[in-house]
């Protein structure tokens, strides 16, 4: 048989395997088979020599237009049998549920103080931090608390056993005595943040916790501002319905000092009249000396609460010690 006719029988064999073959190892096998080095149509392309010099133009023609059919086959069938092995061997069910990722979420003490944050940003305060190791100026000293006040007692405050004597913050006026050092008034300033004082664990009270402190100095700055300021934060806190009362109190640095009680139908329905939320004043003048404010010239206030303490009554939490234990049960409710 002359080699001009074995061109289109080896054509549709190899054109057949191809199509026949099952999976990419067939395919390749029936690669190697036709167009590999020793393939069938590499060989017909070999004896091309052994033909008339008239002939062979024609034949190398027909030789080759096999070859560019079989590999534009082998082309498409290899991209078929590489999708067909990419996808899953078992039917998909599309009417599955499909399957729930977890999402984390922010600690319900963090909400609070986000929520504080942001009533008091919206009456123009800005967001101060500072350190919780402090000296004893900061803490104490500046804010007009004697020598031989008891919140300073070892019994009452973490003091660190190196030389400096210095201690864990107890209250962040630490930081607002830091900022109005550095800063000329006017200013609004609140700083949220941990605090530490040497208490045992029970279910009101924690050797740590967070508390929010504010700060306003300006001109003529009245009791008037903070009633109005307190008032507008707490309706946003915890409803329109509650209603304040200010107790005359005693803070070293604050005259006159007040403490805040709160009532709304949630500490009604508690069986109390009223409950303490916060202590506040006017700064004392001494303070403004300490910081070279000159306390003919500005006025301001100040307030101090306990984060916790607001949080357990938003949520109903009984137990202060439930907000440090991170179970996952506890804080996945918030
Ligand atoms: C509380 C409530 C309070 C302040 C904190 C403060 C800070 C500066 C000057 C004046 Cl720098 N006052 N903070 C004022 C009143 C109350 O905290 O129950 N403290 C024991």
């Amino acid at each position: 048989m002359s080699l001009l006719n074995e061109i289109e029988p080896l054509r549709n064999e190899a054109l057949h395997a191809l199509t026949a073959a099952a999976d990419l190892a067939a395919l390749d096998q029936a690669r190697v088979q036709f167009l590999g080095a020793q393939g069938r149509v590499t060989g017909l392309m070999k004896q091309l020599g052994s033909l008339p010099k008239e002939e062979r133009p024609a034949a190398g023609k027909l030789i080759n237009q096999a070859k560019t059919e079989i590999e534009a086959v082998l082309d498409s069938r290899k991209a078929a049998l590489e999708l067909k092995a990419a996808l899953p061997k078992e039917p998909t069910d599309f009417t599955l549920p499909g399957r729930r990722r977890s999402v984390g979420r922010l600690h319900p003490l963090t909400q609070v103080t986000e929520d504080i944050v942001r009533s008091f940003r919206r009456l123009g305060f800005a967001v101060a931090d500072g350190p919780e190791v402090e000296d004893e100026h900061h803490c104490f000293d500046a804010l007009n608390t004697p020598a031989d006040h008891p919140a300073r007692d070892l019994q009452d405050t973490f003091y660190l056993q190196t030389p400096a004597r210095p201690l864990l913050r107890t209250h962040t006026s630490s930081v607002q005595i830091r900022v109005m050092e550095k800063q000329k008034p006017p200013l609004r300033v609140i700083i949220p943040g941990r605090v530490y004082r040497r208490d045992n664990a029970d279910a009101t009270h924690n050797p740590t916790f967070h508390q929010i402190e504010g700060l306003c100095v300006d001109r003529g700055v009245t009791v008037g501002d903070l009633k109005g300021a307190v008032e507008f934060v707490f309706k946003e806190l915890l409803g329109d319905d509650v209603k304040l009362r200010f107790r005359p109190h005693y803070f070293s640095y604050t005259e006159p000092s007040y403490e805040i009680d709160f009532t709304n139908s949630l500490v009604r329905k508690l069986g109390k009249q009223w409950m303490e939320i916060a202590g506040c004043g006017m700064v004392h003048p001494q303070v403004f000396e300490n910081v070279g404010y000159d306390p003919e010239t500005w006025s301001g206030w100040a307030f101090g609460f306990g984060i916790e303490r607001l949080a357990m009554l938003r949520y109903g939490v009984n137990d202060i010690r439930l907000f440090y234990e991170n179970d996952i049960r506890f804080l996945g409710q918030f």
